[in-house]
């Protein structure tokens, strides 16, 4: 089946549904025949970076890093979906720059915060309102949301399905599947 190395970018929050839709979207995207690469805080955190935390210098050589790997992956012919908090603006764009025009997808994943802290999934957001974890995304670590994302979701107000179908009708649109 036809189609054409890319990178879509998942950033967003801690529990704003990155992770969630990548992973929707990547099955989704198999079952159509498609190849796909996921590269997500599971399989990455714990291998190529488990000697980073997170300070900002160690969250820029986590998205340094990840950014190159993509870029591999793309190179090898792949779609590749890459779902990291990714904070800061001039990372992101140091990584849309590895790719050529229309290549690099930027999904900013637009949840509330709000909604973020309710789900809580971890309860890292309780510990980090409590003191006990530091430089925490949201709470006393920034968060740059981007400015003119490829796609916006919400997940506080759209379906996985709803999202899922957004990505695949960007992906169709842009001639990349
Ligand atoms: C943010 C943290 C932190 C701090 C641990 N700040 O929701 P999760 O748990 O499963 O995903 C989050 C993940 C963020 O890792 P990333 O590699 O995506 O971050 S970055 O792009 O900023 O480098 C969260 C967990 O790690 N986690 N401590 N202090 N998230």
């Amino acid at each position: 089946k036809k189609q054409k190395p890319c990178l879509l970018w998942f950033t967003g929050l801690s529990g704003s549904g990155k992770s969630t839709i990548a992973n929707a979207l990547d099955v989704a995207l198999h079952e159509r025949g498609y190849h796909t690469f996921l590269l997500d805080g599971d399989n990455v955190r714990h291998a190529l970076c488990k000697d980073l935390g997170f300070s900002d210098d160690d969250r820029v050589e986590n998205i340094r890093r990840i950014g190159e790997v993509s870029k591999l992956f793309a190179d090898a012919g792949l779609i590749v979906l890459s779902a990291f908090i990714s904070p800061f603006t001039s990372d992101r764009r140091l990584v849309r720059n590895l790719f050529p025009a229309g290549e690099f997808i930027e999904v900013f994943m637009d949840t509330p915060l709000d909604t973020c802290e309710e789900r809580d999934p971890k309860g890292l957001y309780e510990k980090a309102r409590a003191g006990e974890i530091k430089d925490f995304t949201g709470v006393d670590s920034p968060y740059e949301a981007p400015e003119r994302p490829e796609v916006r979701l919400d997940t506080a107000t759209m379906t996985i399905d709803e999202c899922v179908n957004a990505l695949i009708d960007f992906l169709v649109n842009s001639e990349l599947i």
